[in-house]
């Protein structure tokens, strides 16, 4: 499958997206979310790939929604064809896990998109912000709601009130960012760690993704409760038997994703 905004590459079990509108900075125009949505779900669906990578180019993961599309919208526009919920919430019902390789600019909807993978890694030159209120809006892809969950509520109301930038050290040290890489080698890092998750077992990871989303949508006893029923159903798996078998017999497991 071609695209005009995305390009998609796969390395054995790991799929690749890469933003690709350096132009703009792979600012987020519908043709763009709409291919990466597409993308995902091609993706989500391949029973060969086990994990997927979004990232963008050295300068810019993503600078934001696109400006220049925005600026001729109207309340009317933007209401009735309910901008942006259409074609980014498909990325959220993705059950096999997502991770953002940021390096430069993840700005308004790129920290958005960014949040809304799984994890996020990061280049030493990757900068984040929700600069939305410099232009008279507020986030509207769950910098809002994402933002305080992720790095707390005073530094979420820092962020978005003011709109300045963090690097990759100040978001790493929030909880943003899981983990930092030179940027010549962010692609080396995160691929060898999308080949780690891709080699487990997949319907465990997806349980673990499951599961760990779950907590930010519901109460502690109701998570706990989905936990312990998907601990449960690890054991209905072919993989859980083979994986203690394995530990037990001193050997390398190996999984069937069954
Ligand atoms: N939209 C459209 N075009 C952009 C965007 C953008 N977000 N960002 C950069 N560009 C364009 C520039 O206009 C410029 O184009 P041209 O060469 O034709 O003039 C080109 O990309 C290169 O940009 P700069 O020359 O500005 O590059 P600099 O290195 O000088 O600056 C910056 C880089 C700091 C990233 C600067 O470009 C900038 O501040 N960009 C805007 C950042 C921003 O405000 N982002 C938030 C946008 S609002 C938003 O995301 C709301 C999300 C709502 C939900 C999601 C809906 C899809």
């Amino acid at each position: 499958m071609s695209y005009n905004t995305i390009l998609t590459e796969v390395e054995g079990k790991v799929a690749i997206i890469t933003l690709n509108r350096p132009q703009v900075l792979n600012a987020l125009n519908d043709e763009l979310m709409n291919e990466l949505s597409s993308a995902l779900s091609g993706f989500d669906t391949d029973e060969n790939i086990g994990c997927i990578i979004i990232t963008g180019s050295e300068k810019a993961f993503a600078a934001g929604a696109d400006i220049a599309a925005m600026a001729k919208y109207g309340f009317d526009d933007v209401y009735r064809r309910d901008f942006i919920s259409r074609n980014w919430e498909g990325i959220r019902k993705v059950r096999k896990p997502v991770i953002a390789a940021v390096s430069g600019y993840a700005l308004g909807g790129g920290c958005e998109l960014a949040m809304m993978c799984d994890t996020i890694m990061a280049a030493d030159n990757a900068k984040f912000a929700q600069p939305e209120i410099k232009l008279g809006i507020i986030p509207g892809a769950g910098g809002t709601q994402r933002l305080p969950r992720a790095i707390s509520k005073a530094k979420a109301m820092d962020l978005a009130l003011t709109g300045r930038m963090i690097d990759a050290v100040e978001a790493e040290r929030a909880g943003l960012v899981a983990r930092i890489f030179p940027h010549a080698e962010l692609m080396t890092e995160v691929k060898a760690i999308a080949k780690t998750i891709a080699d487990m077992p997949l319907l465990t990871a997806m349980m673990v993704k499951e599961a760990i989303n779950t907590a930010y949508e519901t109460t502690l006893s109701e998570g706990m409760h989905l936990e312990r029923r998907l601990f449960h159903a690890c054991f209905a798996t072919n993989d859980q038997k083979e994986g203690m078998a394995a530990f037990v017999e001193k050997r390398s497991a190996k999984f069937t994703n069954s």
